[in-house]
């Protein structure tokens, strides 16, 4: 059911090798641009529009009453709602290790730098509810920006005609069990519109203020929205369909392997699962359990899709030094190493949104209760970009302090730079200051 890549003896760069989706954000980016113009031009009227279009659902107002959310907790089943709370635990505890203190540089007698970190104002979240809802991911949202100290969060997820143009209500429980009550019933392209530019809505308390931040994973339309928002807003990385690439050798179980790809496809047809070996009989045994399991699975027909689209496939190794450099190469959202000593091939990985190491760390365990973060970046974006952490929150600011006599220091370079830029009143404003 996987396509077969045999880079084995082969010396070239893994790069262009590798299974991977042919999908083009910037094609998208196209399409929704009238529906993100729209919106910023028309407000409500677009956003109701385009919500009649793609989900099928007539908005009465944007924002969700405090009721429903307070309703949706209530009817929250109780396993689910420890399950919550449990993994809102665990993430808290890993996000609070990375509040950042601020931090002053002596760089000379009389002269400070200090760098501090101050939170974004006002973020909006995106919780995608297309073909799944994603309660979780509020959870992964949300916690990172209030660990942060973000002052006001705000939540954007897609209305379900089955919950009477509400989103999800485990969504809604969800952002009640946060303490966040301004979440809004808009999904797609329009929504993050609504949140880059904010929105008028019914009345003055349906209208939405524009927010600073954008993050949350979303479909190719959300992606291609946050891109053609980012500069108007900050975005985190682009999360976009989700990938597992499991580095593996004859030590690996197969049934974990299987098991694994088929939980990542199980998101999108377009999702990715790569599994990378220098096994061959790890791939037949792995290729056989699939055979039943995927039958046997619940969303059989997604996760069929996607085993056999481009993007996915089993990529042969000689051995797990060039497994590494095709892992690495590829920047897989998530990576699970399973191989002999898995610890030490994962602490020499480059390139990867979050690695799970050995046999009891899959990643159906970093997307629910692990403590770690699961939005994460995608499509090889993790060769430049980190997940959503509480660094996504905060901003660098330098405050720069010197007195008289350091600044007098260092006057001659400041003149002798500025001379050399042509720049010469950037000379005189140090200069101005020791003349009388
Ligand atoms: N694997 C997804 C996150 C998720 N899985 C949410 C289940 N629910 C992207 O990291
Ligand atoms: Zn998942």
């Amino acid at each position: 059911m996987l396509k077969r890549t045999d880079l084995r003896g082969s010396r070239r760069d893994p790069r262009g090798l590798m299974p991977r989706a042919q999908l083009d954000v910037s094609q998208a980016v196209e399409r929704i641009r009238p529906v993100v113009e729209a919106v910023h031009q028309h407000g409500f009227s677009a956003i109701r529009e385009a919500t009649e279009r793609f989900d099928g659902v007539t908005l009465e107002r944007l924002r969700v009453a405090k009721e429903d959310i307070a309703a949706a907790e209530e009817s929250l089943e109780p396993a689910v709602r420890a399950a919550l709370l449990e993994s809102i635990k665990r993430a808290r505890k890993v996000h609070a290790d990375q509040r950042r203190t601020d931090v002053t540089t002596q760089v000379v007698d009389g002269g400070t730098v200090t760098e501090r970190w101050i939170p974004v104002q006002r973020v909006g979240l995106y919780v995608p509810g297309g073909l799944a809802v994603y309660p979780s991911t509020v959870v992964m949202n949300v916690v990172p920006a209030q660990e942060a100290g973000v002052d006001a969060l705000v939540v954007a997820s897609p209305p379900q005609k089955e919950n009477n143009g509400l989103p999800d209500a485990r969504v809604l429980a969800a952002c009640a069990l946060l303490g966040v009550d301004e979440v809004y019933a808009v999904g797609g392209a329009q929504a993050i519109a609504m949140l880059g530019y904010g929105s008028d809505g019914v009345d003055e308390g349906d209208r939405c203020e524009p927010v600073d931040v954008i993050t949350g994973p979303g479909n190719i339309w959300v992606t291609a929205a946050k891109r053609l928002l980012q500069g108007t807003v900050g975005i985190d990385a682009e999360a976009g369909p989700t990938e597992i690439a499991i580095l593996a050798d004859d030590t690996a179980d197969p049934r974990h392997v299987a098991a694994d790809l088929i939980s990542q496809a199980e998101h999108d047809p377009l999702a990715a699962s790569v599994l990378v070996t220098d096994s061959e009989a790890l791939v037949d045994a792995v290729e056989a359990e699939l055979l039943t399991m995927v039958t046997a699975t619940k969303h059989a027909s997604r996760v069929q899709t996607a085993l056999a689209g481009d993007q996915s496939g089993v990529v042969l190794v000689d051995d797990l030094e060039q497994g590494l450099r095709v892992v690495d190469a590829y920047a897989a959202e998530h990576l699970e190493i399973q191989t002999r000593d898995a610890r030490q091939w994962a602490m020499r990985v480059r390139n990867a949104g979050a690695i799970f190491v050995g046999a009891w760390s899959p990643v159906s365990l970093g997307d629910y209760a692990a403590g770690s973060n699961h939005v994460l970046p995608t499509a090889g974006c993790a060769r430049h970009s980190s997940g959503l952490s509480v660094q996504s929150f905060l901003k660098g600011v330098h405050v720069i302090e010197y007195d008289e006599a350091a600044l007098r220091d260092v006057a001659g370079h400041v003149v002798a730079l500025a001379n050399a830029e042509d720049l010469p009143a950037h000379g005189e404003a140090v200069k101005a200051r020791f003349e009388r």
